[in-house]
């Protein structure tokens, strides 16, 4: 059995996503697209045998050669098509974030719990990273003893014109704040940002950031935020427990050391730093459909209180507060922990 998967948004992520689909993984097939830029859906439907290309996204979710739908459009647009599939009943994998507000995300987790099954995965990625999983591996055995602080970077070389002062959080650190969620197996609390000398190469932007997160543990997390760090895409991660440290390994398959120097290549962007967790995540995500049960990666509620920390961490970069955190009750549709 084939899994027909309709693709909403072919830019970046959609049309690597696309690849892995149709080169990479196993029991699917993309047999339609669309796009608000026709032009780019075409294109990337020629190379697609028999793929349809739909004038809308409701279009594509309605199809009946579409049994599950893979949402890659920009973030304020998710909101749309998740509600549209959950109302056709269809499993949909939606990049992250869900949506990019408190009450969009809300408003997806109550269609979906009135529906009364799980149909929603977002695209928080780092969940099924070699590296990542293999940090939660050490802070869950207990080696290093109770996790205190955890010390993270997202550093991206460079971001697309149309990102905002904002997005430093809601498009970016909104990874972390699902990963320690993930991370630690508890809500985040309390937000607050500092905000550092500006880097001459972040134009408008403040570049870079600090964002600080209580845990409702009493752990406390740090993440700079840099988006313009030039020598490439560089994610870390360090917990330090009471009784030793663990961190994300070095991850390049080659160092040099040669005329009284190491080097190693960084990875360039996302797609190069998370190619195997993007497999992975989307093969797991086909392997659940095949085999009836509900998605068992990040669900609309773990959508949703990524939103709400997202949410305060925007007030605290605009206020300079410190901003609470406060999320709905859980729905007993989300009470196993993805
Ligand atoms: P992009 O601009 O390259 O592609 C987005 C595409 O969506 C564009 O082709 C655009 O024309 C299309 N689009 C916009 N509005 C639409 C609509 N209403 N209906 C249909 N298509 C529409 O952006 P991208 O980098 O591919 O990002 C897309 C999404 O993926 C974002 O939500 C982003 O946060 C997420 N993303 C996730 C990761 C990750 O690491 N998981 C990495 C990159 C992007
Ligand atoms: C992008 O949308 C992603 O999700 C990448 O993983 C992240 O590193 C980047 O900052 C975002 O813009």
């Amino acid at each position: 059995m084939m899994l027909k998967v309709g693709v909403v948004g072919t830019g970046m992520i959609g049309q690597d996503h696309i690849r892995r689909m149709t080169t990479v993984l196993a029991g699917v097939e993309v047999t339609a697209v669309t796009d608000v830029d026709v032009e780019t859906a075409k294109r990337v439907a020629a190379a697609l045998p028999g793929a349809v290309v739909h004038g809308s996204g409701e279009d594509l979710i309605a199809d009946p050669g579409v049994d599950a739908v893979v949402v890659c459009s920009w973030g304020p647009t998710h909101e749309q098509y998740v509600l549209a599939a959950i109302a056709a009943g269809k499993q949909v994998f939606c990049e992250k974030p869900l949506a990019t507000t408190e009450e969009a995300c809300r408003r997806i987790v109550e269609a979906e719990v009135a529906h009364g099954r799980r149909l929603v995965q977002v695209g928080y990625m780092r969940r099924y990273d070699a590296a990542y999983r293999a940090l939660k591996a050490v802070v869950d055995s207990g080696r290093i003893g109770t996790p205190l602080m955890m010390h993270c970077a997202h550093r991206n070389a460079g971001v697309p014109s149309f990102y905002s002062k904002e997005s430093a959080i809601t498009d970016t650190a909104v990874h972390e704040i699902d990963m320690v969620r993930w991370m630690f197996g508890e809500e985040i609390t309390a937000v607050r940002v500092l905000v550092p000398r500006k880097s001459r190469n972040g134009g408008d932007l403040q570049d870079p950031l600090l964002l600080i997160m209580e845990m409702a543990g009493g752990a406390i997390v740090d993440v700079e935020i840099s988006v313009n760090i030039r020598y490439g895409y560089d994610i870390r991660g360090e917990v330090v427990g009471e009784d030793g440290t663990a961190a994300l390994g070095e991850l390049s398959p080659v160092a040099v050391r040669v005329s009284g120097q190491l080097a190693a290549p960084v990875p360039a962007d996302w797609r190069e730093r998370f190619l195997r967790a993007y497999d992975i995540e989307l093969q797991e995500w086909i392997d659940s459909i095949a085999t009836g049960g509900p998605p068992v990666g990040p669900s609309a509620w773990d959508g949703y209180a990524a939103a709400v920390v997202s949410d305060a961490g925007v007030a605290a970069l605009r206020g300079g507060e410190r901003v609470d955190v406060s999320l709905m009750p859980r729905p007993p549709l989300y009470e196993v922990a993805s």
